[in-house]
This record gives structure tokens, sequence and C-alpha cells, in this order.
């Protein structure tokens, strides 16, 4: 149960609001919600507790809903995807939806009268949004080619779906896990790229053989814990010390997310996340608690993880473990989609592959099990023109969070100038490598821009007397093996004088050069 100590400490709003009705509880007032509408509801249900049902009020398109489902290891068939743009379909110009950087989407112009038959929906498809906002654990990711690559260690996808099902009640709600200090986030990775930035989340799963007693090496996980962005910290995971079995990995993931329920700091929002309380605490201690709740002594970690490649982006086509058949990343810029994007990509599905799509953490798609003889005609799809196989070497890896369109924590547009900033460049630019560049709005840091070779976090810039829109940049992010985050280089460049500094950035540091006609 929660810790008395914490319980004691003056609660903030957030911690009141919980305290006084879980966040839970609106799951069956939903219907009532759709009634009465959401000028009549209370605050705290419509700004807050709402997103224990994955819907956001957005303030700055009011009365037009967003929807974050759970995509657990972001796979999805093309039947759930079809469901998904039916529903933005009826909303004309507001339904959208975007591939998140966990792997996952979220829908766009959602009315509240439509959602409890929204929510049928979903059910009969086995899609679901529970508790996949707010202070919850947010959509489990995976490794984006999970029982296709053929060099994986681990197909991650059975865990991942385990996981997700514990912590959340087979997708009904887990008031067991409905209030946790803050969000919680868990990756597990199981090739050799660490396709899901593992070391960026609360909890982490990293491939690693640990010899057993007869001398034989024994595939498991090294545990790492207290990863975070936030504005007031970002940090990467540090190691447990711990190395379990496949087997062992969801009551693992339970007993951290109970020792975080019970345990995590609650007083101040700021410093709510896990690894707060890791601080506080100590490793040690942490550990040892852990231990205690799993019931076994745990072993201590493998002396080295099986990280060792360069960090791929899957875009392009690729051979699967599976003779004969491949899989096809294709470029979503800035992971946007509108309905009839989404029943496009559904077909390609069902025609060239199995019927199952995937997200990748850069907001990109994978479709697989597409056979040798089928590529010529996938090829020809209209369809590749917008989501490339091949895309140019920036808008490949360009990744942007939601930004001032539809985020009211946004200090400026994001997707919109990303997308438009990046043909510039790549328009004046050849380029022999990929540069992944991230957009983030504010500093909370969902486009991960600690991550990216440039990142680009938005604030305001006063110049010339006026307050603008502008960006602090990062770079030196570096992801796969022996990641480590990126570190702020230049601030308060204001938007409008930023692409001339990004294209002399390239130049200087990623070897890209002016075409004829930019010099011209
Ligand atoms: Fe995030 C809050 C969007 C990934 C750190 N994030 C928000 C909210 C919910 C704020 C709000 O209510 O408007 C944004 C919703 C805007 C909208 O309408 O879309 C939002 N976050 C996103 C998404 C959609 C960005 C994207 O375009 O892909 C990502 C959804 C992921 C998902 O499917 O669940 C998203 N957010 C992240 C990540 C990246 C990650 O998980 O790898 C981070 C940094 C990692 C982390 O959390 O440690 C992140 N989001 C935050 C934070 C800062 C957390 C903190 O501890 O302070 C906030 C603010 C908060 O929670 O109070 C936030
Ligand atoms: Fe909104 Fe800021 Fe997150 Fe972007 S980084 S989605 S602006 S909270």
């Amino acid at each position: 149960m929660i810790d008395t100590a914490a319980t004691t400490e003056k609660l903030n709003k957030f911690e009141k609001f919980k305290a006084e009705k879980d966040g839970l509880a609106v799951k069956n007032e939903i219907e009532q919600f759709a009634q009465i509408g959401w000028e009549a509801m209370d605050e705290n249900d419509l700004n807050h507790r709402l997103k224990w049902l994955g819907v956001f009020f957005r303030p700055v398109t009011p009365g037009k809903f967003m929807m974050r489902m759970r995509i657990p290891n972001g796979i999805l068939t093309s039947n759930q995807l079809s469901v998904l743009a039916e529903v933005v379909q009826r909303y004309g110009d507001d339904g959208s939806a975007d591939i998140t950087t966990r792997q996952n989407i979220q829908l766009r112009g959602i009315k509240i009268q439509d959602i409890p038959n929204i929510f049928n929906k979903f059910n009969k498809v086995g899609l679901t949004t529970i508790q996949s906002g707010m202070d919850n654990i947010r959509n489990i990711t995976g490794d984006p080619v999970a029982g296709l690559d053929i060099n994986e260690l681990y197909d991650t996808r059975e865990l991942v779906q385990q996981i997700q099902d514990m912590l959340t009640n087979n997708g009904e709600g887990n008031p067991e896990f409905s209030n946790l200090p803050r969000k919680f986030n868990i990756a597990i990775t199981g090739g050799k790229d660490n396709s899901v930035h593992a070391e960026i989340n609360d909890l982490a799963f990293i491939p690693a053989f640990l010899t057993n007693q007869e001398q034989i090496p024994v595939f498991g996980f090294n545990v790492i814990v207290g990863g975070l962005f936030s504005a007031k910290r970002c940090e990467t995971a540090i190691p447990l010390n711990v190395w379990v079995l496949p087997a062992d990995v969801v009551s693992l993931s339970k007993v951290i997310v109970e020792i975080f329920r019970d345990h995590g700091l609650r007083a101040n929002r700021q410093k709510a996340r896990l690894i707060w309380l890791l601080d506080e605490w100590g490793i040690e201690k942490f550990r040892t608690e852990v231990e205690k709740r799993f019931g076994k002594s745990l072993l201590p970690a493998a002396a080295k993880d099986e990280i060792d490649w360069e960090k791929r982006d899957h875009l392009g086509i690729y051979k699967q473990k599976q003779a004969g058949f491949n899989y096809a990343g294709l470029n979503i810029p800035v992971g946007r989609l509108s309905a009839h994007d989404m029943l496009e990509i559904a077909r390609l599905a069902e025609v060239y592959g199995s019927g199952e799509i995937r997200f990748t953490v850069e907001q990109n798609i994978i479709i697989p099990n597409i056979p040798h003889s089928s590529l010529t005609t996938f090829f020809t799809e209209g369809i590749l023109e917008k989501f490339a196989v091949n895309p140019g070497l920036l808008m490949g890896s360009l990744v942007s969070c939601t930004g001032a369109q539809f985020c009211n924590f946004a200090l400026i547009e994001t997707k919109n100038r990303a997308l438009e900033m990046i043909k510039s460049l790549e328009s004046e630019l050849t380029l022999s490598r990929l540069v992944r560049i991230h957009w983030t709005g504010c500093p909370n840091s969902c486009g991960q821009p600690q991550v990216a070779d440039i990142g680009l976090m938005g604030t305001k810039v006063r110049k010339n007397g006026q307050m603008l829109e502008g960006v602090d940049i990062y770079m030196g992010g570096t992801v796969g093996k022996d990641a480590h985050l990126g570190t702020c280089v230049k601030n308060s460049i204001p938007c409008e004088d930023l692409q001339p500094i990004l294209r002399d950035l390239l130049i200087d540091n990623f070897g890209a050069k002016l075409r004829e006609s930019a010099i011209a």
C-alpha cells in the first residue's frame, strides 16, 4: 500500500484529486459524460481523470478530444487500423492520427458524445486506450522487428503483451495500478541495436547472456531503472545489477511498479518519477526491496550486454528470418496520418503482407511478411510516393512531437515547421549519411531531442523587442551501442533564423554538401 510517510506529506493538487476519486472511476461514467457534454463535466474529470481512459481534453481545440491508444510492441492488425481510420474519418478535416514516439497512435478530433460507441468498436477488435495517460504506465515498447529479424536475440512480443495484460487487467483497467505517483515507462529490447531507446525508460530490459554453473551462456536480460526526460531533469537509466530470465520479466516488472506505487515520492510532482526515489534510497536499498518482494534471490547483472550495433531505422526492404519474406519500412513524415492514409496502409498490409502493421519509435511504420514475388507490384503502389521506403536522409529520420497545433504545453509549432524546414534543407544539400533531427515543442521532451544527432527544443526568444518562437539546439545524442544523451549547444535561436544555422551544422558536422543549384 501507499507509503504513509508520503501520504502525510502535504498533498499537491494532483494527489488530492486522485485521493478524492480514483481516475479509473470515470470508466463507469463515460455514458453520462457523453449525454451531458464536456461543458457540464467536473473540471478534474474533464482535464485529468478522462486520461485514465486515454481520452485527453485539448484546451487548444476544446470539444475535439485526443484519444491515446495502447499498441503493445507497436503491433496492430489491418482490421484494427481500419477501425481507427473509420473513427477519425467521420470528423472530416478535424480527424487525423499521429504515430507517437512510444510506438503508439493517437486519434484527433473526437467528440465526447461518440466515445461510448467508439469504445464498443475498440472492444470488438481487441483495442484499448486504458490507462495510457496521466499517472499510469505508458505504452510498452518492444523490438519493432520482433519475430522477423534474422539477427534477433529475443522475440519481445509476448512479454510486452503479458506485461500490459498484467498491468491493465487485460485492457479492462486495473485499480491496483491506477494511483501511481506519476507516469512510468517500460521497454524491452530484443535485438542488438536497442531499437526502442531502452535507456530513457523508467524500467527496461536489455538482452544479456549469463554463464551458468556448467559454463553455458543462458539468455536473459540485464535490468536498468530510472531513465527519464522531464522539464526538470533528464537521465539515462542506471543498472539495477539484476539479470533475469525472460520467464521472470513480468513478475519483476510488477514488483518494481508496486514499489514505485507504494514508495514513489508524491509531495512534489516535479520529483515524482522513479529516479527521485532511487536518489533518495540509493540503488542498493532499492534492489534489496525488489528482491524482498520478488520472493527469491536475484542474480547480479551479466558483465556485458548484447547491444553492439548502431541503431537501425528499419526504412527500406529487408529480408526476414522467414525464407522468402520481407518487411518494408515506410517513412510517415512526422507520424501524421489522415483517415485515407490509414485505410491505404491497412490495404497494403492486407494485399501484400499478412495484415499486420507495426509502428516504430521514429513514428514510422513497418509492413511485415511481404513475399519476394509481390515486391515488384508493391513498389508500384501510389501511396509509396507519400510514404517512401527510401526517403531523403533527413526526412526518414525526422521525429516531431505534437507541438502547438494541439498541445497546450507547447512553446512553438513543431510538426508543420519541421516538415517545411527538412524539405528546404534537402533541396539545398546533398547528404551521404542519415542525420536524426528531433523536434520537441517544450522542455517536456516528448520528441526526445536528447537522443538525436540534432535536437530542437521549443522556447520563446526575444528579438528586436518582440517575443518569437525559437529553439535551443542539442547535439551529440547517440543511440544503439553506447547510447548517451546529447547536450544543449546553442540557446534561443529564433525559428525564423534557424534554417541557415541547421544547414551549417549539417555541413560542418555531418558531411553535407551544398547542391550546385544552392551555390548559384
Ligand atoms: Fe509526452 C505530456 C505527447 C512521449 C514526456 N506528452 C504530454 C502531453 C500528454 C501533454 C498534454 O496533455 O498536452 C502531450 C499530449 C499532446 C498531444 O495532444 O498529442 C504529450 N508524449 C506525447 C507524444 C504524443 C509525443 C509524440 O508526438 O510522439 C508521445 C506519446 C507517447 C505515448 O504513446 O504514450 C509522448 N512524453 C513522451 C516521451 C518520450 C518517451 O516516452 O520515450 C517523453 C519523455 C520520456 C519520459 O517521459 O521520461 C514524454 N510528456 C512528457 C512529459 C514530462 C514527464 C515528466 O516526468 O515531467 C509530460 C508532462 C507531464 O507528464 O506532466 C508529457
Ligand atoms: Fe506537448 Fe511539450 Fe510534449 Fe511537445 S514536448 S507534445 S509541446 S508536452
